[in-house]
């Protein structure tokens, strides 16, 4: 068995959040562990499909993703969240919705110019050109937290090491 948890994965775009958060859920249920991932792709497509990225509608996002997150531990489940969650005072606020001790928050701290020069999608250069307006870590903030349980830094961390380093956490918190 294992106890319930949120993990908050939080980092710059193209730090390789979702990539880790990923790649430990598939471990997990390897391992008959029961997940959820939510992210991006699950959320701003439906519970948050009205949002948008300014500062009041990321607050927003997060605060709706905090409390679905706080629901599903309720239920039990190891839950892996991966957004970018920016600003200290809403993950401080996510972190009030979670019981006591089961707010697990992961910095993904991929440096910015490592983040860039990946580039993925491509969203760095449009920010850059002012075609994306409230960029992330360009012309909006990126608040690093000070008070988290693991840093991973991708540009010298492998995926491998990674998932490695959270079943330690993991098993050192004793949740799995
Ligand atoms: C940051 C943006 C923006 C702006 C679109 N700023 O690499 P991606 O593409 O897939 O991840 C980013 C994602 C961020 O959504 P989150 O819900 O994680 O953000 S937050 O926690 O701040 O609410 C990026 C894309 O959406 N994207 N516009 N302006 N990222």
């Amino acid at each position: 068995g294992h106890k319930s948890a949120v993990l908050w994965f939080t980092g710059l775009s193209g730090s390789g959040k979702s990539t880790i958060a990923n790649a430990l859920e598939q471990a997990l249920a390897a391992q008959g562990k029961h997940t959820y991932l939510l992210d991006g792709d699950n959320v701003r497509h439906g519970l948050c499909a009205d949002l948008g990225f300014s500062p009041a509608d990321r607050s927003e996002n997060l605060r709706r993703v905090g409390a679905v997150a706080g629901l599903m531990a309720d239920a039990g489940l190891l839950v892996l969240s991966a957004f970018i969650s920016p600003y200290r005072q809403q993950r401080e606020l996510v972190k009030s919705f979670i019981a006591d001790g089961k707010f697990i928050e992961i910095h993904i701290a991929t440096p910015l110019a490592v983040c860039e020069q990946r580039d993925v999608k491509g969203l760095y250069k449009k920010a850059r050109a002012g075609e994306i307006s409230q960029f992330t870590g360009i012309s909006d903030p990126y608040e690093a937290p000070t008070t988290a349980d693991l840093v991973i830094d991708t540009s010298i961390t492998s995926l491998q090491d990674s998932v490695k380093q959270l079943l330690q956490l993991l098993t050192l918190k004793e949740i799995i």
